[in-house]
């Protein structure tokens, strides 16, 4: 008797409804339960006609990614879907919330597929480092063709309902609240209507003409290569197309699991899939349980408009939450909102929003000169300089001005926030709020526990990152907090590398060829080198650069040249200033490299810092430091973050690295490193 199942029939209809909290995934309780079902049904025959639903929050969400890599139980998914196939009554899967991976790949062995508005259908598994591996890559082309099923199985984006009837997905609109009675009336109309079954994998419409042309498939790897650089993933399913193309249908699905197995036991996967439940990990702290009462945000004052604290604006006015911004002259606020309002209009002009909703979000925002203005706002942000004095006044005349019960943050990236808080009467209120830049894009937000923050607004912080589309992640009070502090490490090991020997375009590129976007000195160029080097009163590299008016792409260049397209080429200049500045340190030249231990030099001290961090309480666990860095910095998710991918290298291997360069290990490090352990589960 399945747990989770139940089976009723109305008027010859057979509603299958199963209910498996959280979010029903296909583990071995669901599979039971359609089993069961659809055997049942099957074998009644005053049953006609099937309609196959989810109680709870939504349709099945996918396979259940904690059962991966681990021995078979229960019905095999493959098998139930067979049997649903080929059944020789009409089935109808009605769906609601979100039907993704293995179920969307359900809803497509269904014969037809009805879904209230508000749901969304798609097969996300590219995100896993995985193709949908029930069906799903053979029959999606079937029903959108190719190219457009290709879009949606390497984009991996979900499908809102609307979208997913005008490009054939789904066969009918429901009504929303009425998914049950419809789709019973959906089942009884297509009975009184007595068309012949069709089922998905018999359709050759629409690949037909894509049979045999291995070049429209190398064409669209190609076009695509940028944004599949280093994924594995994308490429097989692309493959898994061809296939489904190509080879007749059952054919196809054993191309499809060969394919697929081949993900599943590679190292991408088990990185996503970590990666996946870091994620939901990190908003999980232990001594602030789920049920700590959370604050209403319904109104934010944000303090300063420049880059970040526009960014950050952006965030609350996206979701519909009013801001008051507050500058000190008109010229700057004038500037600020200028600034969002051409983001939001750039966006128009992509198309991924229309005027009226740019003016909404603008109405949203309340310009204010004086911070008397946030006296009745819920939470403040104050994004001014990285100045302590500057914002110990700020606070401290936030505490005269502000309503009692609000939350005060600041968005500071390095500062002690409990000396901030120490300018209020209300530090148990105080905590630090840190957005990455560009703030309405980076999905990180660093929430920064001082030491008498109360629960409730940690609670209330976690929650904010999920009310704005951002993974929040608790971090203790240092220099740097997370991903900062922890980064600081790569550009410190980048500068000293270079003098001894490698050239920045050979570092940059044994970072890229790693994953990341840009290597350190190609990311210095960009982002200006007097703007990087700023503050440090000793000589460095990058000022004698800057005092050769070398300050990146801006001007004159900087680690490289650059033409008038800004394309990048190696630089004589920079050259012969890192070869002065080497003998002026009196470090000796000479030394080569592999790429790998250029990766090693830069990326393993990272990995000591993250441990250090661990052991000094800033991080509550090793995944937090990993999602920090993928969302913060845009570590390569694949590699599953330093942590992560220091585990797969070998702890001892990272040791001895370390030990190497001069670096001392953390002992935390070297324990786990002599008792084979790991860093992160
Ligand atoms: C696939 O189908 C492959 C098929 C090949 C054929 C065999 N499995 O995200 P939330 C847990 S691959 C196990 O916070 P939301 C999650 O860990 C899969 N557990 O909720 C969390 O647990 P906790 C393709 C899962 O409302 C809880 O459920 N499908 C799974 O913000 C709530 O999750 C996907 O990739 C799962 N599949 O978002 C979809 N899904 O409470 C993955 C969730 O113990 N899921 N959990 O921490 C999602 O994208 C989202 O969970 C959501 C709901 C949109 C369904």
């Amino acid at each position: 008797m399945s747990e989770v199942g139940t089976y009723d029939v109305v008027d010859g209809i057979g509603v299958i409804t199963v209910d498996n909290p959280p979010v029903n995934a296909l583990g071995v309780k669901t599979r039971v339960a359609l089993d069961e079902g659809f055997r049942k049904f099957a074998d009644d025959p005053s049953v006609k006609a099937i309609v196959l639903t989810c109680g709870g929050r939504t349709f099945f969400a996918g396979a259940d990614i904690s059962e991966f890599g681990k021995p078979p139980q229960g019905p095999n998914l493959h098998e139930v879907m067979a049997l649903v196939e080929n059944l020789k009554k009409p089935v109808v899967a009605a769906i609601h919330g979100t039907a993704l991976g293995g179920g969307f790949e359900v809803a497509l062995v269904c014969h037809y597929r009805i879904a209230v508005p508000s749901a969304k259908v798609g097969l996300p598994e590219v995100a896993l480092g995985l193709l949908p591996g029930a069906g799903g890559t053979q029959r999606l082309p079937r029903i959108v063709g190719p190219e457009a099923a290709l879009d949606i199985m390497t984009g991996g984006k979900p499908v809102g309902a609307k979208k997913a009837l005008e490009v054939g997905m789904i066969d009918a609109l429901a009504t929303e609240g009425q998914l049950r009675e419809d789709g019973i009336a959906f089942a009884r109309k297509l009975l009184m209507e007595a068309k012949p079954l069709q089922r998905v994998r018999d359709r050759e419409d629409k690949i037909a003409d894509f049979r045999g042309k291995p070049e429209f498939f190398d064409g669209y790897l190609a076009r695509n290569a940028r944004a599949f650089r280093g994924l594995k993933a994308p490429v097989n399913i692309t493959r898994a197309v061809q296939a489904a193309v190509d080879l007749p249908f059952d054919e196809g699905m054993k191309r499809e699991r060969e394919l697929f197995l081949e993900l599943v036991s590679g190292p991408q996967s088990a990185a996503l899939r970590y990666y996946f439940f870091a994620e939901r990990q990190a908003a999980k702290i232990p001594d602030v349980p789920a049920d700590t009462p959370k604050l209403p945000i319904r109104k934010v004052g944000v303090i300063g408009a420049g880059t970040m604290g526009g960014g950050i604006t952006m965030n609350f006015l996206n979701v519909g939450i009013p801001v008051t911004l507050v500058e000190t002259t008109q010229e700057a606020l004038d500037r600020g909102l200028k600034v969002i309002r051409r983001n939001y209009e750039g966006s128009a002009a992509k198309g991924r929003m229309t005027q009226q909703q740019v003016e909404e979000r603008m109405a949203l925002i309340t310009p204010a000169l004086s911070m008397d203005a946030l006296a009745n706002v819920d939470l403040v942000i104050e994004a001014v300089f990285e100045e302590m004095g500057l914002k110990k006044e700020i606070f401290g005349k936030l505490d005269k001005i502000v309503r009692q019960g609000a939350i005060l943050a600041s968005n500071t990236s390095f500062l002690d926030i409990d000396e901030i808080a120490s300018a209020t009467s209300r530090p148990e209120w105080v905590v630090g709020l840190h957005f990455f830049s560009p703030a309405n894009v980076m999905r990180l937000l660093e929430v920064v526990r001082g030491a008498k923050t109360s629960k409730e607004v940690i609670a209330t912080s976690m929650d904010l990152g999920k009310t704005i589309g951002k993974v929040s992640v608790l971090a203790g009070v240092c220099f740097g907090f997370i991903a900062n502090r922890v980064m600081s490490k790569r550009s410190l090991a980048a500068n000293e590398l270079v003098l001894r020997g490698p050239t920045p375009q050979q570092i940059d590129k044994a970072l890229f060829d790693y994953g990341f976007a840009m290597g350190p000195f190609a990311m210095t160029d960009l982002v200006g080198l007097d703007v990087i080097g700023r503050g440090s009163g000793e000589r460095t590299l990058n000022g004698d650069l800057v005092a050769l008016d070398r300050l990146g792409q801006k001007k004159n260049g900087g680690y490289y040249d650059y033409d008038e397209k800004r394309k990048a080429s190696p630089s004589p200049v920079a050259a012969k200033v890192i070869e002065d500045f080497a003998a002026y340190k009196g470090i000796e030249r000479g030394l080569t490299l592999s790429d790998e231990e250029i990766v090693g030099r830069l990326l393993f001290p990272v990995v000591n810092e993250g441990v250090k961090l661990l052991e000094e309480g800033i991080a509550l666990r090793a995944s937090d430091i990993d999602v920090a860095l993928i969302l913060g910095y845009n570590w390569p998710a694949f590699t599953g973050g330093p942590m992560h991918w220091a585990d797969s290298v070998g702890l001892q291997k990272v040791v001895d690295s370390l030990r190497s360069m001069g670096i001392e290990p953390a002992k935390t490090l070297v324990e786990r490193a002599q008792q084979g352990g790991a860093l992160a589960k």
